[in-house]
C-alpha cells in the first residue's frame, strides 16, 4: 500500500545546506512505499541558486517525492527576537495552516536534526482533537514553577518542544489558531515560538513517544538517568539506542561540531546532498577534522606525536602516558664537548 508523507520545514539563506540533507536523509531513510510530500518556507530574500539546488531532490529521487520551496512575506522581518540564537524564520511554523490550505495534517521539522527511521507512522499517529502534537521537553521540566509563570499556563505536563510538530491544520483552522499564536510574537525573550505554541495550545497537545524528539542539550540527563523522573526504563533506552529523530537542541550543530553525536552520519547526508560540493556556508566544519580517526581506547592512554616547531626545521617525538609527556631523553653529559 502506497503511503504519503506531508513534512514542512523553515529556512533562511544561512540554512539551505541543512534542509538538503535533512531531505536527502528522509529520502535514504524512507521505506520504498512511503512518497514524501516534501515542503519549505523560506524567507523573502532566499537565494534563487539554492531554490533550484533544494528542487534538484525531486529528480535525484524521481518518483519518490514532490519539493516544494515557497517564499514567505514580509511579515515576519522585524518581530522583536532577543533570543540571539533562533532565527524569525522560526515563525514560519505558525503559517502552515495558511499556506498549505488542501492539507489536513502535516508534520513540521527542524533541520537540525538526523532522522534513522521512515517518518509515516508518526505522520499517521492520531491527533483527532489536537491542535498539535509534540515530545514532552524534559529539560523545561526543571524550570517549571519559573514557566507556569511566565506563561500564565496551569502546569508543564504537556511542554513540548517545537522542533518536531504534528500539525493538526484542520483543527487550527476551525479554532483560528494561528491568528492567536501570530499576536503573541515577541512576548518572551528566551523563545521565538515555542512558548508560545505551549501556551495557545495548551489542552489541546498530544504528547509523542520520546523517540520522535531525542534533544541534543538533555544528553546529561539521558546519561545520568536523571530522564527516568520523566520516562520510563524502555522509553530512556529507545532515546538512547533506537532514536527516531535526533534533534541537537541549542547551539552546537553537527555541521559546527564534527564529533558531536550522530554528525558524521548528518555529514554522510550532506555529502550526498546537491549542497556537498560547495563549502559549508558558516565555514565552521573543517574538513581534516572530521576526516580525523577517532583514537581507540590503547591511543589515549598512550600515544607517540611528532611535534614540530614553527618552522619545520626540526622535529621530534614526544611520547604520552595518560595524556602526560613523557621525559625519555637521557640526561645531558655535563661536560660540554668541543665547546672549548
Ligand atoms: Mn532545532
Amino acid at each position: 500500500m502506497q503511503t504519503k508523507t506531508s513534512i514542512v520545514v523553515n529556512s533562511d539563506n544561512n540554512l539551505a545546506f541543512a534542509v538538503a540533507t535533512l531531505f536527502v536523509n528522509l529520502l535514504e531513510t524512507k521505506k520504498n512505499e512511503n512518497f514524501l510530500d516534501l515542503n519549505v518556507l523560506v524567507t523573502p530574500d532566499f537565494d534563487d541558486e539554492y531554490i533550484k539546488k533544494i528542487k534538484s531532490i525531486e529528480q535525484q529521487y524521481e518518483g519518490q517525492c514532490s519539493v516544494n520551496v515557497i517564499k514567505m512575506d514580509h511579515r515576519f522581518d522585524n518581530i522583536r527576537n532577543k533570543t540571539g540564537y533562533i532565527t524569525n524564520c522560526a515563525a514560519y511554523r505558525m503559517c502552515v495552516a495558511e499556506m498549505f490550505p488542501s492539507h489536513h495534517k502535516m508534520l513540521y521539522i527542524d533541520t537540525d536534526v538526523v532522522v534513522f527511521d521512515d517518518l509515516y507512522e508518526l505522520f499517521n499517529t492520531d491527533i483527532n482533537g489536537y491542535y498539535i502534537g509534540g515530545v514532552f521537553s524534559i529539560e523545561h521540566y526543571i524550570y517549571r514553577n519559573e514557566l507556569i509563570e511566565k506563561l500564565s499556563i496551569p502546569d508543564l505536563s504537556q511542554y513540548v518542544n517545537s522542533g518536531v510538530l504534528l500539525l493538526n491544520l484542520d483543527e487550527i483552522r476551525k479554532d483560528n489558531v494561528e491568528a492567536k499564536l501570530h499576536a503573541l510574537l515577541g512576548s518572551y525573550d528566551d523563545s521565538v515560538d515555542q512558548h508560545i505554541f505551549n501556551k495557545v495550545c495548551y489542552g489541546h497537545i498530544k504528547l509523542l513517544p520520546f523517540k520522535y524528539n531525542v534533544f541534543q542539550s538533555s544528553e546529561w540527563m539521558y546519561e545520568s538517568k536523571k530522564a527516568l523522573v520523566e520516562m520510563t526504563e524502555a522509553e530512556l533506552e529507545e532515546v538512547i539506542k533506537r532514536p527516531v529523530i535526533y534533534h541537537y537542541t541549542g547551539t552546537v550543530k553537527p555541521w559546527l561540531v564534527a564529533d558531536k553525536k550522530y554528525a558524521l552520519r548528518w555529514m554522510r547526508y550532506y555529502k550526498k546532498s546537491p549542497f556537498a560540493t560547495e563549502k559549508l556556508p558558516l565555514h565552521f566544519m573543517d574538513e581534516h577534522v572530521y576526516l580525523m580517526p577517532k583514537l581507540t581506547f590503547w591511543q589515549k592512554i598512550f600515544s607517540i606525536n611528532l611535534i614540530s616547531n614553527k618552522n619545520n626545521t626540526k622535529s621530534k617525538y614526544k611520547v604520552f602516558l595518560l595524556g602526560m609527556q613523557i621525559n625519555y631523553r637521557k640526561k645531558k653529559k655535563q661536560k660540554q664537548q668541543g665547546e672549548n
